[in-house]
Formats: C-alpha cells, sequence, structure tokens
C-alpha cells in the first residue's frame, strides 16, 4: 500500500468516527489548535534538540565524543543533534541533567507505545531517566508549556522522590570533583576519574555560572557493589517505563501524569524531555547518568 494511504488510514482510525471520510481528517486536524498533523512526509525521528542541560558527568566537555569542544550553548545544541543524528549517545551527566527534543509534527496519540527513546542500557547497566512530554499548548514553537511525566513502575513507591533539587558548584581548579548539595540537606560529589576522563572539568564548558540547579524526580538507587571490593558494579534494571534502561525503550502517551499524578489525557504531543532520575554513583564506575541515543515516532508507521 502507498505509505501516504497507511497514513490517512490511521489517522483516520485515530482521529475520527466512523463515518467521516478521510480527506476531512487531513485538512480539519480536531485535536486541537494547534496540533500538526503528520504527513507523508514527516521526519520519524526528532527533528531539534531545543535544550541541552546535563549536570556534571565524566562525558561532559569529553574531548573524545566531543573533539570540537562545547564552549557555548548553541555549540553544545548543534553538537547534540549531530550525535543523535548518527545514533551515538548524549549523556545527560548525574541526576537532573536534561534534554528536550521535538519533531517536524505532532506524535498522534494512538494508545499502545507511541515513540521510542533510545539509550545504551545493557542488563544490569541501567541509568534511569524521567521521561516527560509536552504539547505545544501556546503554539509558538517552543518548549515552554506544561511539561507531564510519564508514568513508570516506581513512580508510585515511597521512596520516589518529587521537586528534588541539586544544586552543582564549578570546581576551582583543574581535575577536581564537582560539589553538590541538595533539597533534601546532603552534600557529595560527582567524582573526577582521572584514569578514564582526563578533560579539566566535568562541569559543563558552556554553563558561566559558578553554580546551577537542576530540579526533577528522583528515583531510590539501587546499584550495588557485587564484587565486595569495589570492582564490580551493578547499575539494576528497573521494572519499566524509564530512559536507557534495560528492557525497553518503547513509551506511552497514555502514561503522562498531572502534577497530582493523575492521566493527563493527552490526544497528542510535540516535544519530549528526558532527565537522568538517580543521583548515585558507582565506584570506579562514577556517577550513575542517563544516555540517549535518538527519539522515534512508532505511530507514523503503525499499519491500520
Ligand atoms: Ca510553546
Ligand atoms: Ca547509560
Amino acid at each position: 500500500m502507498h505509505r501516504l494511504c497507511n497514513i490517512v488510514l490511521f489517522l483516520a482510525a485515530a482521529l475520527c468516527c466512523s463515518g467521516c471520510n478521510y480527506h476531512k481528517v487531513i485538512e480539519e486536524p480536531s485535536l486541537g489548535e494547534y496540533f500538526r498533523a503528520p504527513s507523508a512526509t514527516s521526519n520519524i525521528y526528532a527533528d531539534k534538540v531545543y535544550e541541552y542541560t546535563p549536570a556534571p558527568g565524566q562525558f561532559i566537555n569529553d574531548p573524545v565524543s566531543n573533539p570540537y569542544g562545547t564552549k557555548t550553548e548553541a555549540a553544545a545544541l548543534v553538537w547534540a543533534k549531530e550525535r543523535l543524528d548518527e545514533g551515538k549517545f548524549v549523556s545527560l551527566g548525574g541526576f537532573g541533567g536534561y534534554i528536550v527534543v521535538g519533531f517536524d509534527h505532532s506524535i498522534v496519540n494512538l494508545g499502545g507505545y507511541t515513540f521510542a527513546v533510545y539509550g545504551n542500557a545493557h542488563s544490569g547497566g541501567s541509568e534511569p531517566g524521567i521521561v516527560w512530554v509536552a504539547q505545544d499548548a501556546n503554539g509558538n514553537g517552543l518548549p515552554d508549556d506544561i511539561w507531564y511525566e510519564l508514568r513508570g513502575s516506581d513512580s508510585s513507591d515511597d521512596n520516589t522522590l518529587r521537586n528534588y533539587s541539586v544544586t552543582y558548584y564549578r570546581p576551582a581548579g583543574k581535575g577536581e570533583a564537582v560539589r553538590w548539595s541538595d533539597s533534601e540537606g546532603e552534600e557529595g560529589t560527582i567524582d573526577y576519574l582521572a584514569a578514564y576522563h582526563t578533560q579539566d572539568s566535568y562541569y559543563p564548558d558552556w554553563i558561566t555560572t559558578s553554580s546551577y540547579t537542576l530540579t526533577g524526580t528522583r528515583l531510590k538507587a539501587h546499584n550495588y557493589d557485587q564484587s565486595g571490593d569495589g570492582s564490580y558494579w551493578v547499575n539494576p534494571d528497573y521494572n519499566w517505563g524509564y530512559a536507557d534502561n534495560f528492557g525497553g525503550s518503547n513509551f506511552r502517551i497514555d502514561d503522562a501524569m498531572d502534577a497530582e499524578g493523575k492521566p493527563a489525557g493527552l490526544k497528542y504531543i510535540d516535544f519530549i524531555k528526558v532527565q537522568t532520575a538517580v543521583n548515585a554513583k558507582s565506584g570506579w564506575l562514577g556517577e550513575l547518568s542517563t544516555e540517549v541515543t535518538g527519539f522515534e515516532d512508532l505511530s507514523i508507521n503503525v499499519k491500520p
């Protein structure tokens, strides 16, 4: 079947009651004022990186993955987009680090798995990131709208902490750990791993302030030293619903929650945010940091 026919049919199935004619669906999407209907030429992959604000981490300012440097925010955005286009990882650093991407169309909620966030997890090597979604509710093309957290396996866990903040402080000199303090009154460090990552600093070069604060939902860390002597650390997999978590990279718009944890009922989305969800480190492996390698709209190729 012609690709366009597929899209017309799935849109009809998704958006329309029985009896509507297909052409009307395409010409007059009924999902909202700023809904951008997919077309036969839509890009199934994210076409823009709007924000890239990692927490400090061993891959930040890394001359191996980023030989040209990212001394400005604009350069960081260009670099992150190029990496995703190549299917290479973009690290979000420690807790709270995030990336925001968008598509050249709205992703329609067909029920079930609607989009994918790819990472580099392996079994026992999961570094969960919370996935958030948003509609361009004010139609300005920017992700300055309400974010909805996607429910995951640990959303109702007593150890899950919402509106948790970590402030990171730029080190005074080269080769030093990055100090942090959090909203729970705790302090700690993102350690400098001289044996593996020797760039001057793990504090993002393009952040010009001497400290910055990242806020999000924190999951309890489950990492542990299986060897007992620090040689073999395990970052266990979470059940479901997180980026860079072994076992699943597909997500449902139906899991979007409002601020009270109730279903948001979104019929489509325009933006996706992923944010590192644990504040933990695993010995010589360093901080747990969510990595992303790509974002895909799965609804486009759904067969009616
Ligand atoms: Ca907007
Ligand atoms: Ca990872």
